[in-house]
């Protein structure tokens, strides 16, 4: 135990909190990373294939993975880098074909079993998401809220494989996977039919959820927006649809922090949510005056909702997972800072010395709890941090970066 953190372990404990049972807590807690971030969310089904559905990742920096075997190399690196335990969320599009002509809606697990293999070896969990963009069938800006019956028909199909294909990955792993439904459906300008998109979406999210799954296998979420790009005055799966749709049907919802109005956070809806459903997924990014996908940094809306989360004592109801891409840095950094600054953010919310704090809430004494909220900000929690790196065998401090700069020197720059 370094001396240090020996220090910071008594001022904690002079406030009441046990640094050692916040370390076991965040060993513990999964950080569930985007494989999106390692290509910009481009995907294998087939080379250069388009970004559609709102959605940009912006950026031309050298060295993104172009195949599999490369992202799930990159992916090692930033995971060994990475304190805790760690999960791969991974798109539908990032099937494997292997040569073989299969349609989005006959994707079964064979077209993951690699990937299926690589989590076993890694001792990774595996979350999923089917993919509603990027394909013909959504060039016109809808998907499951279609007007035509055929093509709502086939990304019904997709979703009802995408469960499937999850709850054979959750056998295979023995570790529950979290399928989220994110679509695009939505339009540029004034939308004159809004209702019957709404009821559309409705009955396909029926349709694909009405066979039961086993919890323990898989979960299903959804996921709203505010807008995308070319989608700026209808989005059909709006937060108030899902709300609904999600208390109603007993879903997860998800919640990602860039889709939002640009000065609403997401913290103060976490408790209000949880009365109504039985779990949230969090989609950690961050927006910058848009649904920027910038990546996640410790800022104020990752501290306030990680402290919601704890104070809540929901950290067994909250998914943690992770939602940017950004393509203007080095994209294994871009996973390390973001998943790094998620944990922090984690962390300082359990040092919180909240008994405390409750009790002056309790005994209405307000001006402590002030007093001792701004105080508990200068805590020497950068030595718990340190800890726990090292505890985890991950580098402390900005140490990390010197592997991301070698790898990126002798493999990402390679790669042309
Ligand atoms: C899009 C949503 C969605 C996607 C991923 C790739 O605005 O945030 O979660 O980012 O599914
Ligand atoms: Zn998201």
């Amino acid at each position: 135990m370094s001396n240090a953190y020996a220090l910071a372990k008594e001022q904690y404990v002079a406030l009441g909190v046990d640094t050692e049972k916040v370390l076991q807590t965040m060993e513990q807690i999964p950080v569930s990373l985007q494989c999106w971030q390692g290509d910009d969310v481009g995907g294998f089904e087939q080379a250069g294939a388009e970004l559609t559905g709102g959605i940009q990742a912006t950026g031309n920096y050298p060295g993104k993975a172009r195949t599999a075997d490369e992202l799930r190399r990159d992916f090692e690196v930033a995971a060994s880098l990475i304190p805790g335990k760690h999960r791969i969320n991974l798109h539908a599009c990032y099937a494997e074909l292997k040569n073989k002509k299969v349609e989005r809606d006959a994707y079964t697990i064979e077209q993951f079993s690699s990937w299926v293999d690589w989590a076993k070896e890694q001792k990774l969990g595996i979350d999923f998401n089917p993919t509603y963009f990027s394909h013909r069938l959504s060039a016109d800006g809808f998907t499951l809220a279609h007007r035509d019956k055929g093509v709502r028909h086939f990304w019904i199909e997709h979703g009802i494989a995408c469960r499937k294909i999850a709850a054979e990955i959750g056998r295979q792993l023995g570790k529950t996977v979290i399928t989220n439904f994110w679509i695009p459906d939505g339009c540029k300008d004034t939308t004159v039919s809004r209702r019957n998109h709404r009821e559309w979406l409705e009955q396909s999210l029926d349709v694909i959820f009405a066979e039961a799954i086993d919890p323990l296998l898989n979960r299903d979420a959804v996921e709203s927006k505010l807008f995308g790009i070319g989608f700026e005055s209808f989005t059909v799966g709006s937060h108030e649809f899902y709300l609904g749709y999600a208390a109603s049907r007993q879903k997860i919802i998800c919640l990602d922090a860039g889709h939002f109005h640009p000065t609403e956070t997401i913290a103060d809806k976490i408790s209000s949510v949880l009365t109504f459903v039985p779990e949230i997924l969090l989609h950690v990014s961050r927006g910058v005056r848009w649904d920027s996908d910038h990546v996640v940094i410790l800022d104020d809306p990752t501290r306030t909702m990680m402290e919601e989360i704890v104070r809540g004592s929901y950290l067994d109801r909250v998914h943690i997972g992770m939602d940017f891409f950004d393509a203007s840095i080095n994209r294994i950094a871009a996973w390390v800072i973001g998943a790094r600054s998620t944990q922090k953010s984690l962390l300082l919310a359990l040092l919180e010395p909240q008994a405390r704090l409750r009790q002056f809430e309790a005994e209405n004494d307000f001006t402590s709890r002030l007093a001792l909220l701004e105080e508990a900000k200068s805590l020497p929690f950068g030595e718990v941090w340190d800890e726990f790196c090292r505890r985890q065998n991950v580098p402390t401090g900005f140490a990390w970066m010197e592997t991301v700069k070698r790898y990126e020197r002798d493999v990402q720059s390679l790669r042309k």
